[in-house]
């Protein structure tokens, strides 16, 4: 079976910041975790570049636009590099490729009569690189999202005839037993675009006459494509449209849009609509995280409180930013992050729980056996009892993208071996009944590799680690797509007995 997952593409005007990696490393964990199951997975990111912020921020740089794009979206391929993530595709909006999948369907809706041309006063944000309504803003007349006055801008543009899809989007997200059901995640944020949509819909622009920096619409090049449309595009020619039919067909409708809040309109209305005036499918779900503010504040350049990815890898490692990130604050509301709550959640689930776990288990080997794994009864007990534990809370959290309660279930099964080697004391047990001594160490050995297994898709790179110190065999992501297929732990345990234990070295240095 197959898995389309996509990130939003970003803005090359800012710099990639923990915000964008928050989505960025969700959807990698989500990726990874499809592919352990056994999923052919497609994973598209990239950057926006084109429209009136980019055009803005290359003239203050004193550079032009596509030197600003170039230089960007290396930072945000940088970025991905540094975090691991493990994407299939890296789109950028300026590639041929990409103009002419823009040109193409829009072309198609000005074929059908979908696009007409009209005069439009409105209040522009360029922030959002939307129209607002007054409605829509707050009582200072600022857009909630930048806080600034959007300006009135008066254009003869052309219009894409949205209103008429009003309907037939509704019933697409509400009717869940559709063929077509969007399904919108989560349900309060749903329930706010059902609310807006039942207002009505008008007819949105979609080109511009100001902005040269965009795509020439087809039919008419003194106009270029409103940004918004070219962007929502990417998600197409990220899988081939139109030249590469055979992979467009196999990976085209996406499963999971992925995003927070501040675009949600533009990927359950405006995306759906598109897609359906040219005859393309709309996508299977729609999935916002929340916006979340550091110490309280919002992140800004301005304000200097932005972090970077380097910044949280060269902190914690890659693998431990990862899990941190993804599962600090509950995926899907707002929340509120600082260094110091990443801190505390560092010391208490890896280096204080994780950490120990593996240190203790290998001291054992150590002092016990000489580092070898014991040859001895298969002892699955324990490893049976976390992976129950898991199946029953990880599994459903990771499908429904809950990655804090994933990784609470991740956290009860390092629990539970850490109590089970606090009960059978093995210090107590080298004196009195070695026999036991070498099952309960493999035992915890199994364990642990139950545990890797499932938190691979957040940690790839210390999960690996982790796979060899018990002298597993194989590689670990054979091994996990086995377990998943199968469902059942090997006979004998992952281990090869007599095998010396690997030393990893201090994982998660205490802070
Ligand atoms: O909107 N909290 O790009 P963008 C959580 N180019 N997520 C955050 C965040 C925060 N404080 N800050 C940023 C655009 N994000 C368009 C998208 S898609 C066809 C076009 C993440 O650079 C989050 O995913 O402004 C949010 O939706 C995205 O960055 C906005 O990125």
């Amino acid at each position: 079976m197959k898995f389309y997952i996509t990130t939003p593409i970003y803005y090359v005007n800012d710099i990639p910041h923990i915000g964008h990696s928050y989505t960025t490393i969700a959807a990698d964990v989500l990726a990874r975790w499809k592919r352990l199951n056994n999923y052919d997975v497609f994973f598209l990111t990239g950057t926006d570049e084109h429209g009136a912020k980019i055009a803005a921020a290359a003239e203050a740089k004193g550079r032009t636009p596509q030197e600003l794009c170039d230089e960007m979206s290396l930072k945000f391929k940088e970025a991905w590099d540094i975090l691991n993530i493990s994407y299939d595709t890296f789109i950028r909006t300026t590639e041929s490729k990409h103009i002419k999948s823009v040109e193409k369907i829009v072309q198609t809706l000005f074929d059908k009569g979908l696009i007409f041309k009209k005069k439009y006063e409105g209040l522009y944000c360029v922030g959002c690189e939307r129209f607002y309504a007054q409605k829509d803003l707050d009582e200072d007349g600022c857009c909630a999202f930048h806080k600034t006055k959007p300006v009135l801008q008066s254009e003869e543009n052309y219009f894409f005839k949205l209103s008429l899809f009003q309907e037939a989007i509704l019933e697409r997200i509400t009717n869940s037993s559709n063929k077509d059901y969007i399904e919108i995640l989560p349900e309060e944020r749903k329930n706010e675009i059902v609310g807006k949509l039942k207002l009505g819909l008008e007819d949105v622009s979609f080109s511009r006459t100001a902005i040269e920096w965009g795509i020439p619409l087809p039919f008419d090049k003194t106009q270029t494509v409103y940004v918004w449309v070219d962007a929502l595009i990417n998600y197409i020619t990220g899988v081939g449209y139109p030249d590469d039919e055979e992979r467009f067909k196999k990976y085209w409708q996406a499963e999971v849009h992925l995003m927070a809040k501040d675009i949600l309109w533009f990927h359950s209305v405006i995306w759906p609509a598109i897609l359906m005036g040219t005859g393309l499918a709309t996508p299977k779900t729609v999935y916002s995280h929340g916006f979340f503010t550091l110490n309280g504040n919002k992140m800004s350049k301005s304000l200097g409180n932005v972090i970077s990815p380097k910044e949280l890898a060269d902190k914690y490692g890659v693998d431990a930013a990862r899990y941190l990130v993804v599962t600090l604050i509950p995926f899907g509301p707002d929340g509120d992050i600082s260094w110091e709550a990443l801190d505390l959640k560092y010391n208490i689930d890896l280096a204080n729980n994780l950490g120990n776990l593996i240190s203790r288990t290998i001291k054992m080997a150590e002092k016990y056996f000489e580092l070898k794994v014991p040859d001895t009864f298969v002892e699955l007990e324990l490893a049976k009892k976390t992976a129950e534990i898991l199946k029953e809370n990880f599994n459903e959290n990771m499908n429904k993208l809950l990655f804090h309660k994933a990784g609470e279930a991740l956290q009860s099964a390092i629990d539970i071996v850490n109590k089970a080697i606090e009960s059978d004391a093995p210090w107590r047990l080298a004196k009195t009944n070695t026999q036991k001594l070498a099952k309960c160490l493999f035992s915890y050995l199994q364990a642990i590799d139950v545990i890797a297994i499932h938190f691979f898709s957040f940690m790839p790179e210390i999960c690996k680690k982790i796979w060899k110190i018990s002298g597993a065999s194989g590689n670990i992501e054979d091994v996990a797509k086995k377990y998943f297929a199968d469902n059942i732990l090997p006979e004998k345990g992952f281990s090869i007995v007599n095998s010396t234990l690997f030393q990893p070295g201090v994982l998660f240095p205490r802070l």
